[in-house]
């Protein structure tokens, strides 16, 4: 019986994790920041501001009279749904997660709660969510909405720091009531009975028990057992959600549930043209691996233009990064963290049933790979190359296992080792 957040903080963590099966198998998922700021795009006043291009309303002050004029040119004719959503198919992702509403306020959806949003305030004036709904359903991918529920620049409701415009001068219950629950409400009945598949709650500033609770029941009250985020309340052991939010780093320590990492692949999280930080391929798949490793998800960020297109850095990380997921893919998607608690000195592991893969991000001397297991495995096989030589034997107590002598490539490089049964670890370096 999935009442409110107070029983679910009582089960058990078998229990609890009951519903997030699916989320824990897939492992890799596409954060998506759209909004009214990938118009400006990090620019004001002959201003660049770095860093969070979503955040220019709150980092140049700019008051809602002036940031409005941001929706009369937002018209992403452009917008193809089903190219975003097979990019993140491409990609090896399993599930997206939309910014439905950011800090700004502004609604990617229409809503009787505020005309602040995308079908009244811009010449595009229709719908954005529902057409990504239907082509992530029609591809098989989850989709779940990130609803900045607390801060609100635009509708009344919390400013971090010090405010800048008279409509930020609000009652904040009256915002709740008004706005940020009135639209949960439209989020969770618009689309369909398994839509969204998670709720992604934000900076939960002014959130006090009672609120978050008053927030929660609206939840469950349409969706009973939604899965969420742990950001919805200040006192986070109230509304501990169904998992963790590592934001921008993977955490040392494996937290002791499920966990997803959210990460940008420049440095903004929406579309910032002055951002040309974008991290190497290379890097992405490091960090899913590490991720993997550890038991986590990994989120990673894509930041549209105002036109409704991916920026073209972002469409070639996420080919490269579907070219190893095609051949590596099976270390990834439906594994759990692998046995070794840390990084170990050529990389991670992941295991599933009788398999455990190891990823190595740092090429052994002469491929001379030691992994601190205690029994032979029955096969041994490079994911990138099955024909390639590996042998494997057990030297001191330490399985060793042979490979060519220099890395097949740059990425990481998978070896599949099948074990008769659960492998025996050894002494960890
Ligand atoms: O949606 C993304 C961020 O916009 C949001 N969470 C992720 C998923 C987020 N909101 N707050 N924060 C992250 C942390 C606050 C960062 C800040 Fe700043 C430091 C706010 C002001 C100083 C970053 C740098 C944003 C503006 C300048």
């Amino acid at each position: 019986n999935p009442t409110g957040s107070d029983s679910y903080a009582n089960k058990t963590n078998v229990e609890r994790d009951a519903g997030v099966e699916w989320w824990r198998d897939a492992r890799f998922g596409m954060f998506i920041h759209w909004g009214v700021y990938a118009v400006p795009a990090g620019e004001y006043g002959g201003k660049v501001f770095t860093g969070a291009s979503e955040w220019l309303m709150h980092q140049a002050k700019i008051p809602a009279s002036e940031y409005r004029h941001f929706a009369e040119a937002f018209n992403p004719v452009a917008y193809d749904p089903e190219t975003w959503v097979r990019a993140a198919v491409d990609a090896g992702m399993k599930y997206l997660v939309i910014t439905a509403k950011h800090h700004d306020g502004f609604a990617l959806f229409p809503s009787k709660a505020s005309t602040w949003n995308v079908a009244e305030a811009t010449p595009y004036g229709r719908d954005l969510l529902g057409p990504l709904v239907d082509a992530c359903r029609r591809a098989g991918l989850r989709i779940g909405f990130y609803y900045s529920q607390a801060q609100d620049w635009f509708n009344g409701g919390s400013v971090f720091g010090e405010k800048w415009d008279p409509v930020q001068e609000n009652d904040f219950d009256a915002y709740l009531d008004r706005v940020a629950i009135p639209q949960i409400r439209e989020l969770l009945t618009t689309y369909g009975p398994d839509i969204p598949a998670v709720l992604w709650w934000d900076t939960p500033s002014d959130m006090t028990p009672d609120r978050a609770a008053r927030v929660d029941a609206a939840v469950q009250a349409v969706a009973p057992g939604m899965l969420q985020n742990d950001r919805l309340g200040l006192i986070r052991e109230q509304h501990p959600g169904h998992f963790d939010t590592p934001e921008q780093r993977i955490p040392a320590n494996r937290p002791g549930r499920a966990w997803e990492t959210c990460m940008t692949t420049n440095e903004s999280w929406g579309f910032c043209a002055s951002d040309n930080a974008w991290k190497p391929a290379a890097l992405l798949i490091r960090q899913l691996c590490e991720v993997v490793s550890q038991g986590g998800n990994y989120l990673l960020n894509i930041g549209p233009r105002a036109d409704g297109t991916f920026p073209e850095p972002s469409l070639a990380a996420l080919r490269e990064v579907g070219d190893w997921m095609r051949v590596n893919g099976e270390a990834v998607h439906g594994t759990s963290a692998g046995p070794f608690p840390y990084r170990l000195p050529w990389g991670f592991a992941s295991r599933r049933d009788r398999m455990m893969y190891l990823m190595i991000d740092e090429w052994p001397v002469g491929g001379l790979l030691e992994v601190p297991l205690l029994d032979l495995p029955e096969t041994a096989q490079l994911l990138s190359d099955p024909e390639a030589p590996v042998g494997f034997r057990i030297v001191d107590n330490v399985l060793r296992i042979t490979l060519p002598a220099s890395a097949p490539g740059a990425a990481v490089c998978v070896v599949a080792l099948r074990f008769a049964a659960e492998p025996r670890i050894g002494n960890i370096p």
